[in-house]
């Protein structure tokens, strides 16, 4: 690195006022006396060229052919570098499109390509987290990080731990010393940024976008499971503990073929799957039989998601009987609570002796739904009342509830879970894996098409597992 040419940098960094000194609350939330905003980057193209050129000169630990900004500070910086370099870039949306075709990356690829992200400062690294993820999920390749600046707040630490490599122009203590050498910032001014700096080489948040601090603090699946009185909420527990996942793949596809399929290929990653059996063309008896076999090499637990919603008499009949027999095959079904308590009462005749669990879905993801508020707070109530069955809820913001449920136990599961927000043109709702764990206080993240539609089904559930496991981590 160009050391003359890193301190001009720093010093018409510092002269558009890209680096202030004073007090400033951070996007993660803490108070920090050092400010860097490259926002204003965009006005100087000589800087913003000269930016570029060093960053080129950066190595990488794998050959990369493609580029991609994370949005959106960074994008014209990565613009300058691809037009210098005549590499082509790909854009990462932040918002998907509720309608057309839901992208959520712009540009020509293939599987397999690497990209190389660039980003204008690195604090936890839970930005290029997010950019990372869906491009990982088309099955790119994500290697290498090039930051103009690099906090040494833990985001070299948490990139690694994502098998992402950062490499940065210069970090803040370097900029400190160049303003410090130049007069630009006073001994006492850059003893403080030191002493902030020491104070914070950690901002453990890998994945995280919003705050430093997680909303919802909550116990620990170990904890929760012996508090747990049904067997089946206790196994759950343990299951994801032992895979360190809180992901459920929707098996939401045509036929039991494709479903065993899917459910070989991302068994590994998955605490739960979530099926429609009556969605499947080529259903044959023999179904439960063999999915149970792939749960159990793979030791994940089957939802069926029938969303029972009779009388109790009916609903014990349609759980038991039929051409699907329920009952068999799936550790778990789940209810609406609008016939009220008897609902549970014949799922539970049938379900508790064979050591079945039940979810109440007591929220639901889709727009203009009823399942709010009154709603809500009954099906908590209902839940607490047939706590030896009802091992959790179907919720989407469960942080936001007015009633929540007493015992730590109960588990919640949220469906619309997809790794940019947005939604399709039939009303569903998507918040991302971080989102959901995090700001909404849930455990377990539902994730149907966000897998499913992917071109690498596998690999992407398992980028759904590390991020929805890391929110996990970051929310204890
Ligand atoms: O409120 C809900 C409840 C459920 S169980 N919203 C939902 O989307 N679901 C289910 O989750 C839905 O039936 C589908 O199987 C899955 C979401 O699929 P995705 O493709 O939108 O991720």
């Amino acid at each position: 690195m160009d050391a003359a040419a890193l301190e001009t940098l720093i010093l018409d960094l510092h002269a558009i006022e890209a680096v202030k000194l004073g007090s400033f609350v951070l996007k993660s939330g803490i108070t920090s006396p050092i400010y860097l905003d490259l926002r204003a980057l965009v006005s100087h193209p000589r800087l913003l060229a000269s930016i570029a050129s060093l960053l080129s000169s950066l190595p990488a630990t794998r050959p990369y052919g493609i580029l991609c900004g994370v949005p959106y500070t960074a994008l014209p910086i990565a613009s300058v570098l691809s037009v210098d370099r005549g590499l082509p870039m790909l854009m990462r949306r932040k918002e998907v499109k509720t309608h057309g075709t839901a992208k959520a990356i712009e540009g020509s690829f293939r599987a397999g390509d690497t990209v190389l992200i660039i980003e204008d400062l690195v604090t936890s690294g839970a930005s290029v987290l997010e950019t990372a993820a869906p491009l990982r999920a088309e099955g790119l390749v994500v290697a290498d990080a090039f930051v103009v600046v690099d906090r040494e707040q833990g985001g070299r630490e948490n990139l690694a731990a994502n098998g992402i490599t950062l490499h940065s122009l210069m970090t803040l203590t370097e900029v400190l010393a160049v303003l410090l050498r130049h007069g630009k910032v006073t001994e006492e001014k850059a003893a403080e940024v030191k002493q902030f700096l020491d104070a914070n080489r950690k901002v453990t948040v890998p994945g995280a976008a919003a705050a430093a601090k997680p909303k919802v603090a909550r116990k620990g699946f170990p904890e929760r499971a012996a508090l747990a009185k049904n067997p089946m909420g206790k196994k759950l527990f343990e299951v994801m503990e032992a895979k360190q996942s809180n992901l459920c793949v929707s098996a939401d596809v045509g036929t039991a073929k494709e479903l065993l399929e899917l459910a070989e290929k991302v068994g590994s990653e998955i605490c739960m799957l979530k099926t429609h059996v009556d969605i499947l063309s080529d259903f044959t008896p023999d179904f439960g039989t063999k999915l149970r076999s792939i749960a159990e090499k793979h030791n994940f637990l089957i939802f069926e998601d029938r969303k029972f919603a009779d009388i109790g008499n009916t609903v014990t009949m349609q759980y038991e009987g039929g051409i699907f027999r329920i009952l068999e095959w799936a550790d778990i079904v789940n209810a609406h609570v609008i016939p009220g308590p008897g609902i549970v009462d014949g799922l539970k005749l049938k379900g508790l002796p064979k050591g079945r669990g039940l979810l109440l879905l007591a929220e639901m993801s889709s727009a203009g739904n009823l399942a709010q508020g009154d709603y809500t707070a009954a099906a908590v109530k209902i839940a607490e009342q047939h706590s030896d069955f009802v091992i959790g809820f179907i919720s989407v913001n469960p942080a936001s509830w007015s009633v929540a449920p007493s015992s730590p136990a109960f588990i919640h599961a949220t469906p619309g879970v997809q790794m940019v927000s947005g939604g399709d043109a039939l009303g569903q709702q998507y918040t991302t894996p971080y989102s959901v764990i995090n700001d909404r206080g849930s455990d377990v993240i539902i994730v149907g098409r966000g897998i499913i539609k992917a071109s690498d089904p596998e690999q992407t559930a398992r980028e759904y597992r590390i991020q929805g496991w890391q929110a996990y981590l970051s929310s204890l």
